[in-house]
């Protein structure tokens, strides 16, 4: 029997030692955030390549201000970066939960995504050797609802110690859009649901060091919920403003132009169509509903599907633009990221895009300018716009990276004999490239 009385929440907790598990675009800048705030933090991750290239002071993701923040972490002396964990205060849990590229499930004839929580698991089974009584676990990756209290509850009991009664265990979502994480990080409201009140007050008490936003306090699985809603939220509208991109181009409208006027109205903000939703978060997270409550979640579901199919879709409306004919055709893909300013390549639309046009036979030469030496299978990457524009045929916007925004219709008419441009994100200035010389063709425009 654990003779150990956990402190009552008036007092507040100090945590001198922290152990992040995770370094990648949450758990790096929360690491070093703490640390930069007089924590002593213990970063770790499995990939050797992450902690050898920290270690050697540089960074293995592309994020604005993070080079300085890390810098400052590791010459302070308080961030240090580790295969493994080590004994500390509290244990903050930042891995992926992606899920699984095969497996699937299905709902009445719908397929669905199932999440693969295996490095949820193993870094909960990593801090159970050194979890103490008094400590502090936080899960902080995207999970399905009930996570904390059915997955990571009972593997931390495996210790013999009791979450609530002898360690603090808690979940808090991130929220933090990517390109703005530093900021965000630090200004936005944070969720803390604790399997006890108590262990709600002890995250309190340790994102109390760098939070700015309000901090609220809740149990567990609203918290997981809360997150999850969010996220499905964003994905339901931006679903509604793909499906009017295709409603707009079967009746002859401009949904750029509709969604504009649509806006006007004060209690209507349509979101933006577009090639399709990336990245790591919305296009994962409705499916944690959807595979734990198919019956209940289809509205979600159909979202999602929606979504996912917009890839297809844009690859339809290119090759429209190019007479039908995709064989052979030199199409220059500008962006390959899943959305500006950033250089994270993960679940990104434009990639299905360019690998869809490729596999039906045109050749696809992408330029990324945020990962321009990328590798992608099934497309041809090349490192400046120049060489993906030359002898092309098409250009196909498929990243609004500001980059591109302000490129110079005529400068890139001089570099490219191609003379059609389409653009799946309606952020050109389509008279500008017209008169140029350029033929334009936008995602959702049926005046086309
Ligand atoms: N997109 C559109 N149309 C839009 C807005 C976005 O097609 O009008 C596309 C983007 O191009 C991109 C995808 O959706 O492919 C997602 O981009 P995003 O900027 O909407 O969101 P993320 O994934 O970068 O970050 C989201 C944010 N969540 C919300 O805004 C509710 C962020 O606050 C979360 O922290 C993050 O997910 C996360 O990690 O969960």
């Amino acid at each position: 029997i654990i003779a150990f009385t956990l402190q009552p929440s008036e007092t507040v907790m100090n945590f001198n030692k922290v152990c992040m598990l995770g370094l990648g675009y949450i758990g790096l800048p929360t690491a070093c955030t703490l640390a930069n705030h007089g924590v002593q933090v213990v970063g770790v991750d499995t990939n050797p390549h992450v902690v050898h290239t920290l270690r050697n002071g540089e960074l293995h993701i592309h994020e604005p201000g993070l080079g300085e923040l890390v810098r400052q972490a590791l010459g302070s002396g308080r961030l240090t970066v580790s295969p493994v964990p080590e004994p500390a205060d509290a244990f903050i849990i930042a891995v992926p939960t992606p899920f699984y590229a095969q497996e699937q499930g299905d709902y009445q004839g719908l397929p669905y995504r199932k999440a693969d929580m295996g490095a949820v698991m193993a870094a909960t089974e990593a801090i159970l050797p050194h979890l103490r009584p008094g400590n502090l676990v936080i899960l902080e990756s995207t999970s399905p609802p009930r996570t904390t209290v059915d997955l990571v509850q009972p593997i931390l009991e495996r210790s013999g110690l009791r979450a609530g009664v002898d360690f603090f265990l808690a979940y808090s979502p991130e929220r933090v859009l990517p390109g703005q994480i530093l900021r965000e990080l630090v200004e936005n409201a944070r969720v803390i649901g604790g399997v006890t009140p108590e262990s709600a007050q002890a995250g309190r008490d340790l994102y109390a060091i760098f939070v700015k936003g309000e901090i609220v306090q809740t149990d567990a699985t609203t918290a997981e919920m809360v997150k999850l809603m969010e996220n499905t939220y964003r994905d339901i509208n931006i679903a509604i403003a793909n499906e009017f991109s295709r409603l707009a181009e079967a009746f002859g409208v401009d949904v750029w132009q509709a969604i504009s006027y649509a806006n006007r109205h004060p209690r209507v903000k349509i979101l933006n169509p577009g090639p399709g939703v990336g990245g790591h978060c919305i296009s994962v997270d409705p499916w944690f509903f959807v595979e734990k409550a198919p019956e209940l979640a289809r509205l979600i579901h159909t979202a999602r599907l929606v979504n996912d199919g917009q890839p297809h879709h844009t690859a339809a409306l290119v090759a429209q633009a190019l007479d039908g004919e995709l064989p052979g055709k030199r199409i220059a893909a500008l962006g390959l990221a899943f959305k500006p300013e950033v250089d994270d390549l993960r679940e990104s639309p434009a990639i299905e895009v360019a690998q869809l046009l490729a596999k039906a036979g045109a050749q696809v030469r992408a330029y990324e300018p945020f990962k321009p030496a990328e590798q992608v299978a099934g497309i041809e990457t090349v490192p400046t716009l120049a060489a993906a524009l030359e002898g092309a045929e098409a250009i196909l916007l498929l990243v609004q990276h500001k980059e591109f925004v302000a490129l110079d219709p005529l400068a890139v008419a001089s570099l490219t004999p191609a003379r059609i441009l389409i653009d799946t994100r309606g952020a050109l200035d389509a008279a500008a490239w017209q008169s140029a010389g350029f033929s334009i063709y936008r995602l959702g425009d049926g005046r086309q």
